[in-house]
């Protein structure tokens, strides 16, 4: 019944973007890259930065755009393929829009479905990527690059939007920048996608999805969090999704209060995280609490200098037998379960999968033999929960629905406008929607050299939590407190309906502060 009423709700927009024969392209700065970069993008290193503004743009016409999801869903998506559609409609309406179907593979193996009105009409404001689906396809082989050339060109494709994360635009970069080469003239257009919140720059202040999966988490948190409350029995170490960067887990931290909340970026070792948990517990018992919420960031393995020397070797090949002294004292305090899941291969795109690494059990693991040695005399039950895939395909909040919808209509208008190699951008979040600004941000300026699979690759660097920033130092000014004298908040559903103070909160990240 909700999804069915979700399909009415009209996205919000921002005023410039409701006056479709009246905006242009101002071209803004362009910054210099590194010449390492400019080497590897000889045709798209120096496009400039651009925003949308009021003015004579280029005259409508009908095109054909080819639409992708890349990597993984995250609430929105669906509004991104309908204000495209919408757009492209409105421009002529002979204009087609092609999805690519899973992903990048549908692209280089050329297997697409136009998207009709009534397949777009049945997905508006719905969570998931299940339209057209997504993959992880890295596209990195000269075999891939030409595939797809031969796809674009046999569709006589004007643009490909690229809907994805960090990795999946730097895809898009490396196609744009193929293409050029090429002299072919089909536009590379993307769009900042991930639950993680670690594609952002100046003017990308969010990826979408990030909003809704908080929340879903939040929802969930402040449940068991509760329950911790009512039973005072267990202590809860919940994990959550979000890669290297903890910027879930810091928002959700902020949203709920949990009793402690760990931070990857702070770099602390495990055996230091072990002993802060020991201490903790112990502290608890002595005020009569055998009970708690701890927050794990999924990509906190990647920062421990024990498990991120552990993981290097691993990745580098050595043999379990062969690893130094120092990886293999770590290596031997791990449970054998824990010790398969570092040793799984990297995806695709050379990331570690750290979502399949149990770390919620490792630490309630350790912690247990740490109380034995200094004979704890209190209780130490511990429940471990892992948050992530829930979070991905949710409803999109009326946050991501409005910015989602607004980003399909920017990349209709990059395609309108000719620009290439961009992804866009809607800044000015934390105002209302009439009043954000349109962006758009060339993809090799947010790119750098970085060791993948051991090799160096061109890739777009993740934003990291900042530890001087307001969400990170609000944290740490509250933490003593939240650690033992339960201050938990109950954030309840996600709100669709009612006032504007339940249905329209931004997320902590872009209000910079509770
Ligand atoms: P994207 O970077 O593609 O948006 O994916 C985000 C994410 O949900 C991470 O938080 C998580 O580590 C990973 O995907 C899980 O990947 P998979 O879906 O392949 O298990």
């Amino acid at each position: 019944m909700l999804c069915k009423q979700r399909l009415s709700y009209r996205p919000n927009i921002p005023l410039i973007l409701d006056q479709w024969d009246q905006i242009c392209i101002e071209s803004l700065s362009t910054q210099a890259i590194a010449s390492d970069l400019q080497s590897v993008f000889p045709h798209t290193h120096s496009l400039p930065r651009c925003r949308a503004v009021v003015g004579r743009g280029q005259k409508s016409v009908a095109y054909k755009v080819g639409v992708l999801f890349s990597g993984g869903p995250a609430a929105g998506g669906h509004n991104v393929l309908a204000a495209l559609f919408d757009a492209l409609q409105k421009c002529n309406a002979s204009s087609q829009l092609i999805a690519f179907l899973d992903g990048a593979s549908g692209l280089i193996e050329d297997r697409t479905q136009q998207l009709t009105s009534q397949m777009i009409d049945a997905s508006r404001n719905q969570g998931g990527f299940d339209l057209i689906g997504s993959s992880r396809t890295k596209l990195d082989k000269p075999e891939q690059f030409s595939a797809a050339l031969q796809t674009v060109k046999k569709h006589a494709l004007d643009a490909v939007v690229i809907i994805g994360g960090d990795d999946s635009n730097t895809n898009g970069a490396m196609l744009a920048e193929y293409f050029a080469s090429q002299n072919q003239k089909t536009q590379v257009i993307g769009i900042p996608k991930t639950i993680d919140g670690d594609l952002r720059s100046e003017e990308i202040e969010i990826s979408f999805g990030f909003d809704s999966a908080c929340k879903t988490y939040a929802e969930s948190i402040g449940n068991i969090a509760k329950d911790a409350l009512s039973s005072k029995k267990y202590y809860h170490f919940i994990k959550l999704m979000g890669r290297s960067a903890s910027h879930i887990a810091l928002e959700c931290a902020l949203k709920t209060r949990p009793n402690l909340t760990l931070i990857g970026e702070e770099e602390k070792s495990l055996f230091s995280i072990v002993s802060e948990l020991a201490d903790l517990i112990e502290k608890r018992h002595q005020i009569g609490k055998n009970y708690g919420v701890v927050l794990i960031p999924e990509g906190l393995v990647e920062f421990m200098p024990e498990i991120k020397f552990l993981l290097e070797e691993l990745s580098s090949g050595a043999k379990i037998e062969s690893l130094s002294e120092k990886a293999r004292i770590t290596f031997q305090e791990i449970p054998e379960k824990i010790q398969q899941q570092l040793l799984l291969e990297k995806d695709p795109h050379g990331n570690p999968q750290v979502s399949q690494i149990a770390i919620e059990q490792l630490l309630i693991h350790l912690v247990k033999k740490e109380l034995q040695k200094r004979k704890f005399s209190g209780k130490f039950n511990a429940q471990d929960h892992f948050f992530g895939y829930e979070g991905r395909c949710c409803l999109p909040t009326n946050f991501d629905a409005d910015y989602c919808y607004s980003l399909g209509l920017a990349a209709a208008l990059a395609v309108r406008e000719g620009l290439t190699g961009v992804i866009c951008a809607i800044s000015n979040l934390k105002a209302a929607a009439q009043h954000w600004e349109v962006k758009f941000v060339p993809a090799v300026q947010l790119m750098r050299l970085e060791k993948r699979n051991g090799k160096l690759k061109p890739v777009i660097e993740k934003t990291l939590v900042d530890l001087r920033g307001n969400s990170f130092v609000y944290l740490c000014a509250h933490r003593a407190r939240w650690a033992l004298e339960d201050h938990y908040h109950f954030p309840g559903p996600i709100q669709f309906f009612g006032p504007p103070e339940l249905t329209e909160q931004r997320p902590f990240i872009l209000e910079r502060s509770p």
